[in-house]
């Protein structure tokens, strides 16, 4: 017989409601909610929310990017998650020629002997030709239904309109999401010429170069493309009002239209740039930077207006010494922060425990909505019977002071270096394993992690466009010379 496990004394915090019951886990999955339950062990929840496990859907553990390698590896990222009552990461492939099925093993083979925590990923599309068009197909075989497109990173990973809104068509054929990078490469390249004409070389044009105006207009853009193309669309690491105004515009309009605003950015501002010490700065640089105050204040509402639907981190984490690779010129500063282990506990204190987010839209942010959005629910984003024993039993009276120092992951920094933080994980299950437990310091076995394949979403998940019936999906073309133009 299979070990059980009895969850006691904690109240569940699930998406739609609150309500005191055990749980009870056999195997890998929830078998039960009830009164008095029992098993072969007792975990104690008292006093403490017993939520399912967050889920990261935006993340770049060991990502080639910008002439280095993000040093968060698998094994210290998904640790570092787990420690964090994060039990899923959905992790960006990069290709880098048309082989994404080449690219995706590359990763699949990194994730499968490192991970502790389960695992899905996003391809990128960073190109149009046949060979794309075909290798999409066979991605969303392989359980990935979701693809990213850069309008930004002119020269590397950008896409141009024409090749986004082929891609974004053949998004609508497959039954897959497409997500957007969404600032405007094009005068992001411009500025940042203009301040390194200037002699302004610092972390702080970082922010210059990026203003929220050149990420509401690719907002704006992006979703008119998808709308025109038939499909929803998701919208990363969503940052300023601007952005935030095109999604809200376009979901009062009925489209399915998603945002993602990141931990970082509802809580750092932008006076990170202006710090006398460039390391303490060149930390904090990523894309988008970190806004102020307003920006901030639009999110928070977005999230519990609905108009934002899931709070992840884009972590993607670099040492010291690679941010120093931009030490003279601030376009060479690998761009990218961390909060994989903070994501929980400081939203929670910051969202939770101010009241800008009740403990049931913290559960919906952290976990369900990502879990419906990428066509996982209920097998994870869920506490019912039959779902995968992905939980965190979360402490609300439970604080530390986020150090690097303590931290789980393996960089020599923290951008939350000095926060304090209440709602800390008193255990984390996954599949029905107790992979932290608070006080321990055991890593979980790495490579227990699994691959969670996201099945395409069925014909009906398309969104409203006042044109749609005009383009029909198959009609795509698969020669970038010849893009559908109506029809
Ligand atoms: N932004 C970052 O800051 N890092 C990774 C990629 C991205 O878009
Ligand atoms: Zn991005
Ligand atoms: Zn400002
Ligand atoms: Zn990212």
């Amino acid at each position: 017989r299979t070990r059980s496990i009895v969850i006691k004394g904690g109240t569940i915090v699930a998406a739609d409601r609150s309500y005191e019951a055990d749980v009870l886990i056999e195997g890998e999955t929830i078998a039960a909610i009830g009164e008095n339950l029992t098993g072969d062990s007792v975990l104690d929840a008292s006093g403490a929310y017993v939520m399912p496990g967050g889920i990261d859907p935006h993340t770049h553990l060991e990502m080639p990017f910008m002439g280095t390698t993000a040093a968060e590896t698998w094994e210290s990222g998904t640790f570092a998650a787990l420690s964090g009552g994060t039990t899923m990461v959905v992790d960006f492939v990069i290709p880098d020629s048309e082989n994404l099925i080449g690219a995706l093993d590359a990763w699949e083979a990194r994730a499968s002997r490192q991970a502790s925590a389960d695992y899905s990923f996003h391809m990128c599309v960073t190109g149009w030709s046949e060979p794309i068009f075909e290798a999409m197909e066979a991605v969303v075989a392989r359980g990935v239904n979701s693809f990213k497109h850069f309008m930004a990173y002119k020269g590397a990973l950008m896409v141009d309109d024409d090749q986004m809104f082929a891609s974004f068509q053949r998004c609508a054929a497959l039954g897959a999401l497409p997500l957007v990078h969404a600032e405007n490469g094009d005068i992001v390249a411009a500025l940042q010429q203009k301040y390194l004409n200037e002699g302004i070389r610092g972390p702080e044009a970082h922010a210059y170069s990026r203003p929220p105006e050149v990420e509401g207009e690719a907002v704006n853009r992006a979703i008119m493309i998808a709308d025109a193309a038939g499909v929803p669309v998701y919208i990363v690491h969503v940052s300023c009002e601007p952005a935030h105004e095109a999604i809200r515009r376009a979901r009062q309009k009925g489209m399915r239209v998603y945002g993602e605003p990141l931990v970082q950015h509802l809580t750092l501002d932008e006076a990170v740039y202006q710090h006398p010490d460039w390391d303490h700065a060149a930390q904090r640089v990523m894309s988008p930077p970190f806004r102020d105050k307003r920006h901030q204040d639009s999110l928070w509402a977005g999230l519990s207006a609905g108009s934002l639907q899931v709070v992840a981190t884009d972590h993607c984490a670099f040492s010291t010494a690679q941010k120093r690779m931009g030490l003279s010129d601030f376009t060479r500063i690998p761009n990218g922060t961390g909060g994989l282990e903070d994501r929980l506990p400081v939203l929670w204190t910051s969202g939770v425990e101010t009241g800008r987010l009740t403990p049931n839209e913290f559960v919906a942010v952290t976990s369900t909505n990502i879990a419906r959005i990428l066509n996982l629910y209920p097998r994870k984003g869920a506490i019912q019977p039959g779902a995968d024993a992905d939980i965190v039993v979360l402490d609300p009276k439970a604080g530390k002071t986020i150090r690097a120092s303590t931290q789980k992951s393996i960089i020599d920094y923290n951008v939350f270096e000095g926060v304090e933080v209440r709602g800390l994980p008193r255990f984390t299950l996954s599949r029905g394993e107790v992979v932290y437990c608070a006080g321990r310091n055991e890593a979980p076995r790495p490579g227990r992690g699994r691959f969670i394949p996201r099945p395409a979403f069925a014909p009906a998940h398309r969104a409203l466009s006042t044109w749609k019936a005009l383009v029909a999906p198959r009609a795509v073309s698969r020669d970038p010379a010849r893009m559908p133009i109506g029809v």
